[in-house]
């Protein structure tokens, strides 16, 4: 395995990086957390970084004719390849260092997809790139819970039950997605032991989410994030609350914040006081409410959406990540 940079943790806002890698050029939605997390994964980066990003709002809206805002090199990759993209270009860089084609150093590799593209269109090829250990990269999977770019259709990642242009509410049906959210990063986590770090974040949580980048760059071979970004437009809502939206997703226990190193798991900020019981829970009321997708809802739908979100921290294995227990089997031979 090449070496990997050695990216020290920031220990609080004041002690992050001034440098920015990610700037003004953009046309991303005013209030979009998903530019937001680009800024900040680039940010913790560094400068020796190259970033590929498939298909959707974070390669459209930031590739407009003859302006961007990366400033490191940046390359557009299939809808669907954020995984092949990553392991291609780590064994790329790989081999032109080993040929002596080009100095021998330490690159960090970010491959970003949306949930459209990664957990639906492109989970078989960030699960192959999760199997090379050889090769040093990140993907960074940033979910506004939609395919936003192409005007919100529903994802595998989008609420139960909310507003999209492909499940709109009707009179006979007012309940159009009723598929509950895939957990993508615990489902990766599980089955692909050669990956040292697994991680879930939130542009609301910053410090955390960078601190998150940086591990899963210095620590070698291929590691996955998943951040939850809440989307002015898909979600509809006054753009000056995307932030409060990303903590009450947080604080609700709806989003639950974790990583695994090295198989171990932690909780982060929020979701660890809430599951060593240092904090209660807020009620989903609020998040549900603030947004024009839910704006159909009736009490029994917020009352089934609360139910969900108690029986993933009351009922689940490892609340938030694995609802799976073990049974001793008792009655069986
Ligand atoms: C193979 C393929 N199918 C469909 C499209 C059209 N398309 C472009 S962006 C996009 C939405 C992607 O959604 P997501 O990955 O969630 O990113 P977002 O737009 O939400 O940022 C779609 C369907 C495409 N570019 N390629
Ligand atoms: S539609 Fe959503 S994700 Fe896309 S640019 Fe606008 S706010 Fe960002
Ligand atoms: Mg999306």
């Amino acid at each position: 395995m090449t070496t990997t940079q050695q990216l020290k943790p920031i220990r609080g806002v004041h002690n992050a990086p001034l440098e920015e890698f990610y700037t003004s050029g953009h046309r991303t939605c005013q209030g979009c957390e998903s530019a937001l997390t680009m800024k900040l994964m680039v940010k913790a980066a560094g400068p020796r970084t190259i970033v590929l990003g498939s298909t959707g709002c974070m390669y459209v809206a930031n590739t407009t004719y003859y302006s961007t805002p990366w400033v490191v090199p940046w390359m557009h990759t299939q809808l669907g390849s954020s995984g092949s993209a990553a392991t291609g270009t780590a064994a790329g860089l790989k081999a032109l260092m080993r040929k002596q084609k080009i100095k021998d150093e330490p690159i960090n590799v970010i491959s970003f997809c949306g949930d459209g593209g990664g957990a639906d269109m492109g989970l078989s090829g960030i699960s192959a790139s999760l199997t090379h250990p050889e090769y040093n990269h990140l993907v960074l999977m940033y979910d506004n819970e939609s395919y936003a770019n192409t005007d919100i259709q529903v994802s595998g990642s989008s609420p139960w039950g909310a507003n999209s242009t492909f499940s709109p509410p009707g009179k006979e049906h007012r309940i159009m997605n009723t598929r509950w959210k895939k957990n993508t990063a615990a489902m990766l986590a599980v089955g692909h032991p050669m990956s040292r770090y697994l991680a879930t974040g939130c542009g609301s949580y910053a410090v955390d989410l960078m601190n998150k980048v940086r591990k899963a760059l210095a620590i070698g071979g291929p590691t996955f994030i998943h951040t939850l970004d809440p989307c002015p437009k898909g979600w509809d809502y006054d753009p000056k609350y995307s932030h409060e939206l990303g903590m009450l997703a947080v604080e609700t226990g709806l989003w639950v914040q974790w990583e695994i190193e090295d198989s171990k798991l932690r909780y982060s900020g929020p979701s660890r006081m809430i599951a060593v019981g240092r904090r209660k829970r807020k009620s989903i009321v609020d998040y549900l409410k603030r947004q024009g997708r839910f704006a159909h809802f009736k009490e029994e739908d917020i009352a089934y959406f609360q139910a969900q979100v108690d029986q993933i921290w009351e009922k689940w294995g490892t609340p938030g990540v694995s609802p799976m227990r073990l049974d001793v089997g008792g009655d069986r031979a």
